[in-house]
Parts: C-alpha cells; sequence; structure tokens
C-alpha cells in the first residue's frame, strides 16, 4: 500500500505517542499502555464469554469438564444471556444520551442557553410524527416534540416511530422476525429481566432479543439523540479544520471537550468565542483560547462548528501529557477514570460535568440547562486561571495535525453528490446521483466504518488500512466514532489530497463533487444517519437495505455501545464486519446465530464476519460487496 507524503503515518503517531510517554515516566504517571501489559493475558472464560455470575451460586466456568452451571444453563445460554446483557448496557447508554437531548429540547426557547437552530427540521419531524404545525409557536411545538419523544421510551403500547422510516420490505422483515422495537425502556429492562437468573437459556430468544434492544438504539434513542441535536444546534454541513494532537496550541489556554453530548461543548465553545473571555485569557499571559475535543464530543463540535479533533479514544491521555492542557472536560461515555491520577500530575483541571458519570479526582460542576451558561463559563474561566500554573518543563505538544473537512450529514451528503456532473437525474434531495454512480460501478460501493480504538489492535492501524484498501479499490467510506477520527488524523479527510488514494473512478466523484474520499458522518449516536442513508437509497433505488453494495464495519470495537450498534445496523439489513470478538466464542451454537448462513441472516438478510487479521477482514468486505453487485447485475 502506497503512503503519500502528506499522510500521518501510524509509526509516525507511535513516535509522538512515546515522546509523551517519555513525560509520563518522568512524572511517574500511569498510562494505558502500561496497564495493558498488567492485564494481559485476559481472563479465557471472559474473552470466550463462558463465565456467569448473575447469580451468587456462582460465578460458574463453563468447562469440558462441567458443561453446566450449578442451575443446569448450558455453554450457550450463559454466552447468549452475556451477549444480551453486552448489547443492553450499550442500547441503554445511547438512548439515556437521546433522553438528555430531548429533556434539553423541553428546555429550549427563545433567547435562552438552548434554542432551535434548524427549525425546518423541527417542523419536518413534527409533520412525520402527525403533529400539527400550522400556526404554531416553534418553541411550543419543540416542547409538544419533546414530550411525544420522551413518552417513546416508556408508552405502554406501539412501536418506535422512528421504524416508519425503513423501508416497509424492511419493517416487514422486522415484524416477521418479531424484532420490531417497542418503547426503549421496555425493550432495556426486557433484556434484562430475561438474562436473569431463572428465565431464557435458549440461545436464540436471546440474540433475538439483542437485535430488538440493539434497534431500539438505532432506531429510538440514538435516532433522537442524532435529529433533535441538529434542531437544536444545526443539521451539520461541510466545513473544513484540523485533527492530530497539534491542533493544541502551546500559547493559548487549552480546553479539551470529552465525552458525547454536545449540550455541555456547545456552551465551553461559545464562551470560549466571547471576546471578553478571550481578553481574559490574554491578560492571563495567554495568545488566545483554543478548544479541541476527544472523542464523539469533538465530533458532535467538530460535524458544527469546525472545532478541531485532538485525537481519539486512546489519545485521551496524550492531551493531558502534553503538559499543555488547561482543563478537560467530560460529560458522559469512554472517558477513561485514569484521567484523575493522570490530571493530578500535570495542572491540568479534570471537569466532570454530568452526575451520569462521576469520577474520583475531578472537579463536579453540574451541568443542567438551566445553568449551562454560568456552569460553562466558569469552566472557560477556570480553564483561563490555570494557565499560569502550566510546567514549562513539561510542556511538548507534537506537532502532528492534517486538514479535514467534516459536517457530513445525509442532508449534505445528498446536497453535495446533486452536484456530480454527469448526473441524468438532477432531483435534489434525493440519493439518486450517489446511486447512478455505484450503479455504473465508477464507485464499487460503500463502507459505513465505526468504532473505537482498542488496544487489542495496533490502535488506528485497523481503522486506517481498510479505509485505504476501501478507496484503491473504489469504495466511498462514510464513518463516525473514533473511526472518523483515525482518518481525520491521518489525513484521509483533507478535501483534496487524500483523493491520491482512490481508484480512478472515486477519485472522479471527489473531484466532481469536491469530497474527501472518507466523509465524516458524525458521532456514534450519528450512525442512525447511515441507517437513513441506507433505507432512502434503497428505497430510491428500489431495491431492499440488504441488497445495496454496503457493509459496515467496526475494526477496534470495544464499548457495549458498540455491540448495540453492531445489532441494529446487521438487523437493518447491513453485513458487519468486526475486528473483534464480542466474547461469543464459546458457544458454537451463538456463534452461528451471529455469524451463520442459518441464524440471523434468515431473519434480517445480513449477518456478523469476525475477523482478526484485518487484511483478511477487508478482503471479505470488498468481496461482499462484489458479491452484492453480482447479485444485482451490475
Ligand atoms: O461513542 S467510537 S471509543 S467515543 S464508543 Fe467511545 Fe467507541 Fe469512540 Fe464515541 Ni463510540
Ligand atoms: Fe451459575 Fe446458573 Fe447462577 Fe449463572 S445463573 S451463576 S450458571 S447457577
Amino acid at each position: 500500500m502506497k503512503d503519500w507524503a502528506f499522510t500521518t503515518t501510524v509509526e509516525e503517531m507511535e513516535a509522538a505517542t512515546n515522546a509523551l510517554l517519555e513525560t509520563a515516566n518522568k512524572v511517574g504517571a500511569d498510562t494505558w499502555q502500561k496497564r495493558v501489559k498488567d492485564q494481559t493475558p485476559h481472563c479465557g472464560f471472559g474473552e470466550a464469554g463462558t463465565c456467569c455470575r448473575i447469580c451468587s451460586m456462582g460465578p460458574c466456568r463453563i468447562t469440558p469438564k462441567s458443561p453446566r452451571g450449578i442451575c443446569g444453563c448450558d455453554v450457550h445460554g450463559i454466552v447468549a444471556r452475556n451477549y444480551l446483557i453486552f448489547t443492553a448496557g450499550g442500547a441503554a447508554t445511547h438512548s439515556d444520551h437521546g433522553r438528555e437531548i430531548m429533556h434539553t429540547l423541553h428546555q429550549t426557547r427563545e433567547g435562552g442557553n438552548y434554542q432551535v437552530k434548524d427549525p425546518e427540521k423541527l417542523i419536518r419531524i413534527a409533520k412525520e410524527w402527525g403533529v400539527e404545525t400550522e400556526g404554531k409557536d416553534i418553541y411550543d411545538l419543540a416542547h409538544e416534540i419533546a414530550e411525544i419523544g420522551l413518552l417513546e421510551y416508556g408508552k405502554p403500547f406501539g412501536t418506535q416511530r422512528f421504524c416508519e422510516r425503513a423501508p416497509e420490505y424492511t419493517q416487514k422483515l422486522w415484524e416477521a422476525a418479531d424484532i420490531t422495537p417497542r418503547a426503549i425502556d421496555r425493550e432495556v429492562s426486557q433484556s434484562m429481566h430475561m438474562t436473569h437468573m431463572g428465565c431464557s437459556s435458549l440461545a436464540e430468544a436471546l440474540i433475538r432479543q439483542a437485535l430488538r434492544a440493539g434497534l431500539s438504539d438505532g432506531w429510538g434513542g440514538s435516532m433522537m439523540g442524532t435529529e433533535f441535536s441538529d434542531v437544536m444546534f444545526g443539521t451539520p454541513r461541510p466545513i473544513d479544520t484540523e485533527a492530530n494532537i497539534g491542533v493544541m496550541e502551546k500559547d493559548n489556554v487549552n480546553i479539551v471537550v470529552h465525552g458525547h453530548d454536545p449540550s455541555l461543548s456547545e456552551m465551553v465553545v461559545y464562551f470560549a468565542n466571547d471576546p471578553e473571555m478571550i481578553a481574559y485569557a490574554k491578560e492571563m499571559g495567554a495568545k488566545g483560547i483554543t478548544v479541541s475535543g476527544v472523542c464523539c464530543t469533538s465530533n458532535e463540535v467538530t460535524m458544527r462548528h469546525g472545532i478541531p479533533m485532538a485525537g481519539n479514544y486512546l489519545n485521551q491521555e496524550n492531551v493531558v501529557l502534553t503538559g499543555a492542557c488547561e482543563a478537560i472536560v467530560v460529560d458522559v461515555q469512554c472517558i477513561f477514570p485514569a484521567l484523575g491520577p493522570l490530571s493530578k500530575c500535570f495542572h491540568t483541571k479534570f471537569i466532570t460535568t454530568s452526575p451520569i458519570a462521576r469520577i474520583p479526582d475531578s472537579e463536579f460542576i453540574q451541568f443542567s440547562a438551566e445553568t449551562a451558561d454560568v456552569s460553562a463559563k466558569a469552566i472557560v474561566k477556570m480553564a483561563i486561571e490555570n494557565f499560569k500554573n502550566r510546567n514549562p518543563e513539561l510542556v511538548h505538544i507534537p506537532s502532528q495535525k492534517q486538514k479535514a473537512r467534516v459536517g457530513y450529514s445525509v442532508e449534505a451528503i445528498k446536497g453535495v453528490l446533486d452536484t456530480v456532473a454527469n448526473s441524468q437525474l438532477d432531483e435534489f434531495g434525493t440519493t439518486k446521483p450517489l446511486i447512478e454512480c455505484v450503479h455504473s460501478g465508477v464507485i464499487r460501493g460503500a463502507v459505513a466504518m465505526v468504532g473505537c480504538n482498542n488496544p487489542k489492535v495496533r490502535p488506528d492501524t485497523a481503522h486506517i488500512n481498510l479505509m485505504k484498501k476501501m478507496l484503491e479499490n473504489d469504495i466511498i467510506v462514510i464513518t463516525t466514532g473514533c473511526s472518523a477520527q483515525a482518518a481525520a488524523k491521518a489525513g484521509l479527510m483533507d478535501p483534496v489530497q487524500a483523493r491520491e488514494y482512490c481508484g480512478a473512478g472515486l477519485k472522479r466523484v471527489c473531484e466532481l463533487a469536491n469530497i474527501p474520499p472518507v466523509l465524516h458522518m458524525g458521532s456514534c449516536v450519528d450512525i442512525s444517519r447511515m441507517m437513513i442513508l441506507a433505507s432512502d437509497i434503497a428505497k430510491d433505488w428500489g431495491i431492499n437495505i440488504s441488497q445495496v453494495p454496503v457493509v459496515g464495519c467496526a475494526p477496534e470495537w470495544m464499548s457495549e455501545k458498540a455491540v448495540s450498534i453492531g445489532n441494529y445496523v446487521v438487523a437493518t439489513g447491513i453485513e458487519t464486519f468486526l475486528g473483534v470478538d464480542p466474547y461469543s466464542k464459546g458457544s458454537d451454537e451463538v456463534t452461528r446465530l451471529l455469524q451463520g448462513e442459518d441464524g440471523i441472516k434468515e431473519w434480517v438478510e445480513a449477518k456478523f464476519v469476525v475477523d482478526t487479521d484485518i487484511e483478511s477482514l477487508g478482503d471479505k468486505m470488498i468481496a461482499c460487496i462484489e458479491a452484492k453487485r453480482e447479485a444485482l447485475g451490475i
């Protein structure tokens, strides 16, 4: 694989990290690289999913000598229960994020901390939900929709409203498989009920519920999180920014936002741009204020404001190790508890803000919609006042940074691809130009690359190598989460230069549409955007989602949320390729259900493919896309 001079390679990123680890050594800080060594090898029972501790007669571990737990549960029941618990954790987390957004929507008011920035989108959704919009004040409408959305979490009857966005064919598959998600909280609760001691031990039933709980996330909670974040903070449009640790600025006050909920980071960004705050930073000896981000909160603010991305999941300690981070401000999810003790080795303020994520050795400033302005201002001020406490001897910011164009919501993708000149269809607001490119073979297909980093995979290599491989083969990449940040750090979202990696067809499309070949679609809740895109393509094309030459891929995933995502992506009809095993290999039955031709594939026309050899995973993805093309006769 050719590497172009403009890209930042994984080796270069590792060299930068190693320099930061020297600082860690100097101050006696603990880092994940060291803890991985302490924790490996991992427990074999845990890895295979064959340990059960859901009742206190156990824990029971399954071996050839002891094939059943004390209650008599076999390995398939135990592995499947663990898999469902894993999924339910993720569905709960994403959906609760969506719920927080709905509560914030309920607090919006003219001139308030939170406002409706995309009224058209709100009206569009209201109409979709059958809510009268005529003559209504936009804030009255926002509050009404917020209440209806919140009821989606606990309504006693019916299924998720957004499921109706899926093609009818998909909805029928869901009905036939009995996996159409009902109230979101019900799916999570039922999952926990099914996995309670003495309930389900039939693997097939447990996996079926995993798909339904996943769907309640992807077509329920996450979709609400995304759609109503757009309503409040604006629907993303293409915007230029930068990525990698070098976006932090030595002479500025550096505030790093981390987590997932944009309600906090939006306010921090707002006050960091306040002339009064900038003047105060100058008074304190800095040249200005730089807000950058890690993880999905970073994706949220980069998509809407072009805030630079300092790094992804396994870079969260790096930003502190620069010695130039005045404050790392977090909300919820994917936050290392390690940031507590680590920040104590530096001048960095580690600020937690949510009652959902309370972490030792942090300063807790509780965030709420009513007082968001006061809290955000206090946080920015605290960071500014901390600038003077830096130890200059410890300051080292690696210089790596790359240009990136981000902001590809479904609306934006439809908009830009519409400009591709050879489109005969000229229908703004449809996916038809994109379909035409795929149909003609100019683009062979698409990969939705998502997910985290995981020390089990050399960080970012799988994301970056797989993306390059796809581009070479004229497969366009859409991406979210930490995968998107891996691409941006490497330079694969550079609007002009990244085209060098593409095959001739994809390169031409990128030139005509003026897009990078790897499109940043947002944070992990924004994988719901990908579901809408896949649905719209299938509808506009007149085929089923499972026939579209698109696959999902999470090569370095690690979280419960990722398992929930995997379930809803597969259940939507998209074959999903994983580079890390979901603790299921202990049961051949669960493995067959998830990965075989006669398991979930028979219900939803897609399955999981697990391969820890990343080259081979990539080959399988390309083969899957080509097989779909062949089946379509294109
Ligand atoms: O929700 S990709 S490490 S930051 S879980 Fe976490 Fe994974 Fe990153 Fe975003 Ni998603
Ligand atoms: Fe053991 Fe059964 Fe209890 Fe699980 S539920 S810990 S297998 S006795």
